[in-house]
């Protein structure tokens, strides 16, 4: 990869383990030659995500709590980011939260709280975050989230979390429209499945990789290099003109049927 983002920072939420499409994001941002702050949730996955970032090339110092539940927790994350490193360049969200309950039967049973949970962690986030990360962003900036296709269309089993990633989807529209006039752009990037944390569980899933190897048209499934090589575009001056798309890095699936 020959795209140079050196000199900029960029705050990367979301790393579970080195599964996570975040940690793909990362690795191609450390190889622009970008400094990345990890955000997590979970205190169990602090230590991985530590020892994650310390394996990348570059240094990156920061590895921080913040829970979006919380919006206490958001606003003392991004104090200590402009405490400790003043100006960011862009946001990576890739965050998303179901009950197990609610992502199999039929969407009709969602119950109200299992609606509004996963309406709070996997869309109002990123509104939050946004809210917060604003001022940091003093020299124009790239907010970057993680969607599926089940928000365009209904996928079996996706249920609350499909109207959830409409809902985000919709966000990135409303926040790219604010956020224009400071020069911060709002994408988000529609990628195909990959067998991450968040997958496990997903009973058909091998059954859903082998209809894309067959009826993609690259004829193969998505991998973390690309989405995170995408996301790399997305933050770099390669795409100052492009601000509340949503692209798909799914072998073109979305195409198909
Ligand atoms: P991971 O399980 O690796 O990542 C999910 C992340 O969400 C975890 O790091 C988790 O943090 C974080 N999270 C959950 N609740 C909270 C919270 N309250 N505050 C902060 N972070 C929280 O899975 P993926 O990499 O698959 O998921 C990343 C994004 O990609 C999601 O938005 C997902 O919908 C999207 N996506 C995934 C696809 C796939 O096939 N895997 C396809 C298309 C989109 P912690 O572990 O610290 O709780
Ligand atoms: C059509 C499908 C398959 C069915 C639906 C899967 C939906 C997954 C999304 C959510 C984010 C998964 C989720 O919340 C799992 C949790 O209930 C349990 N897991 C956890 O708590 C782990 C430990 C933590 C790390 O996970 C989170 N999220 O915090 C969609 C698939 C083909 C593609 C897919 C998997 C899409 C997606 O949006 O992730």
């Amino acid at each position: 990869m020959t795209l140079s983002l050196k000199g900029k920072t960029f705050v990367v939420m979301g790393v579970a383990n080195k599964r996570s499409i975040a940690w793909g994001i990362a690795r191609s941002l450390d190889q622009a030659g970008a400094a990345i702050i990890f955000t997590y949730a979970g205190e169990r996955f602090e230590k991985g995500v530590r020892e994650l970032a310390d394996s990348l090339e570059g240094d990156h110092k920061y590895v921080l709590p913040c829970d979006v539940t919380n919006d206490e927790a958001i606003r003392e994350c991004f104090e200590t980011i402009k405490k400790e490193v003043g100006v960011i360049h862009g946001i990576a969200h890739c965050i998303a939260f179901a009950e197990k309950e609610e992502l199999q039967g039929e969407y009709l049973n969602t119950t109200r709280e299992g609606f509004l949970l996963a309406h709070n962690i996997s869309s109002y986030s990123l509104t939050a975050v946004a809210k917060e990360a604003r001022g940091l962003m003093t020299e124009g900036g790239s907010i970057v989230t993680l969607t599926y296709l089940g928000g365009e269309r209904i996928l079996p089993n996706y249920n609350v979390m499909g109207v959830a990633k409409a809902s985000l989807e919709a966000s990135v529209r409303y926040l790219a429209g604010d956020l224009g006039k400071d020069a911060i752009r709002v994408n988000s990037i529609s990628a195909g499945p990959i067998r991450t944390l968040s997958a496990k569980g997903v009973g058909d899933f091998n059954t859903i990789l082998k209809e894309i190897e067959e009826k993609a048209p690259l004829r193969r499934n998505t991998t973390q290099e690309e989405v995170g090589d995408a996301a790399a575009f997305l933050f770099s001056h390669l795409s100052r003109g492009i601000t509340g798309e949503n692209i798909h890095v799914d072998s073109g699936y979305h195409i198909v049927g």
